[in-house]
């Protein structure tokens, strides 16, 4: 395959709620839809960087800056690409794994596009739907939140994860307990603590809780295998976990016993994948986080929580959890799972009118 052209188009989607993390309110997500375009097919992709640099250092504007000053021109230069190639022609730029893993997963795209393959059945999928819970973020009071908990439940999702922060973490964690029972439930408090919390986090212990996400700092490996001794609640990390080679050192080190595995995260869908083979190899579980996607990224997620080892329902919500109209046919709910598309590719297609209206700008980069 050669490219002819990548486009980047900018879109505008309003969440249907505000979503708080101890970070920041998302209030509308600005996603970067990157089109890569060859003689064969076309492919998509959705790049989950945010508008600010605050889960990660990377930021849309960023992500679209390296694409097209670096990124593009270095594989639109290649007489043939495929979706391997992506990543060894883009490993000498540092870093910028989440637009990385948009350029590898548009190029994957096409290529099971053209030969009809799906997603699923390339990445190695063995079911043909996935379970899901729902991340619920921070709230004003207690009883905003037992609503909203109540409501998803009421809806079918199998497993609550609560975003915390210092200040609203253990009451909470109990209220939800108290009114919902013995739900699956778990919390994320995307690294608002450090290792003095230890003695309050373990007060988090008396909930028996799945897993409590990303406690500390994305580089304090080392405090979380510290954190992971002195607590009984299972420690899952998600931005500490940039590679299989970070995933192998948390591994070693003991630092988690669970893997949140964000393809965008780690450079794409081959690096996600290979984490799963690491992780399932040390008998680690993981799950697959969720970047508030529209359903262009959504349905490559959902193909990759069909694999074997994702034994723990990820943060693959349906649409309407987030917008109130997706740009492709919504994910919906059944019996608290998504069916994994069947379709060549990602198996789903950006609805030409929905991306119109919520189109902020187009980019075309010529090979
Ligand atoms: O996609 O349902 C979703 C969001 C899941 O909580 C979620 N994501 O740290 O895991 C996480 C956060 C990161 C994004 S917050 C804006
Ligand atoms: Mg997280």
């Amino acid at each position: 395959m050669k490219i002819t052209g990548v486009e980047l188009r900018r879109i505008s989607m309003p969440l249907v709620a505000p979503f708080r993390t101890s970070f920041g309110t998302e209030r509308a997500r600005d996603v970067l839809l990157v089109r890569v375009v060859t003689p064969d097919a076309e492919g998509w992709a959705e790049c989950v960087a945010m508008e600010e640099p605050l889960y990660s250092p990377e930021y849309v504007d960023g992500a679209a800056d390296v694409m097209r000053r670096f990124m593009v021109p270095a594989l639109a230069a290649l007489h043939h690409v495929d979706a391997y190639g992506v990543g060894r022609t883009l490993e000498p730029f540092k870093g910028h794994r989440m637009a990385k893993a948009a350029l590898e997963t548009a190029v994957l795209d096409a290529q099971l596009r053209a030969s009809g393959e799906p997603f699923a059945r390339f990445l190695g999928a063995s079911r043909d739907a996935v379970p899901c819970g729902v991340s619920v973020g921070i709230m004003d009071s207690i009883p905003q939140l037992l609503d909203a908990v109540g409501g998803y439940l009421a809806e079918g999702y199998v497993r609550i994860k609560l975003k915390i922060e210092p200040g609203w973490d253990v009451e909470p964690v109990r209220a939800v307990r108290e009114r919902f029972g013995d739900i699956p439930l778990q919390v994320d408090a995307n690294a608002a603590y450090t290792l003095t919390d230890a003695a309050h986090l373990s007060r988090l212990d008396a909930f028996d809780l799945l897993l409590i996400e990303q406690p500390l700092g994305d580089d304090d490996l080392v405090q979380h295998a510290e954190l992971a001794r002195r607590l009984r609640t299972p420690l899952c990390l998600d931005e500490s976990i940039h590679s299989a080679a970070h995933a192998a050192a948390a591994i070693s080190l003991k630092a988690c016993s669970i893997v949140n595995i964000k393809p965008g995260r780690v450079g794409g869908y081959l690096e996600a994948r290979r984490i799963h083979d690491l992780c399932r190899a040390h008998g680690v579980a993981v799950w697959c986080g969720g970047m508030l996607e529209t359903g262009i990224g959504r349905a490559a997620n959902v193909a990759l929580a069909a694999l074997p080892g994702f034994t723990l329902p990820g943060d693959t919500s349906a649409s309407r959890r987030y917008y109130a109209r997706d740009v492709t046919a919504p994910f919906e709910l059944r019996d608290g799972h998504l069916a994994v598309p069947t379709g060549p590719g990602i198996g789903v297609d950006p609805d030409p009118a929905v991306l119109a209206e919520v189109t902020t700008s187009v980019e075309w980069l010529p090979a």
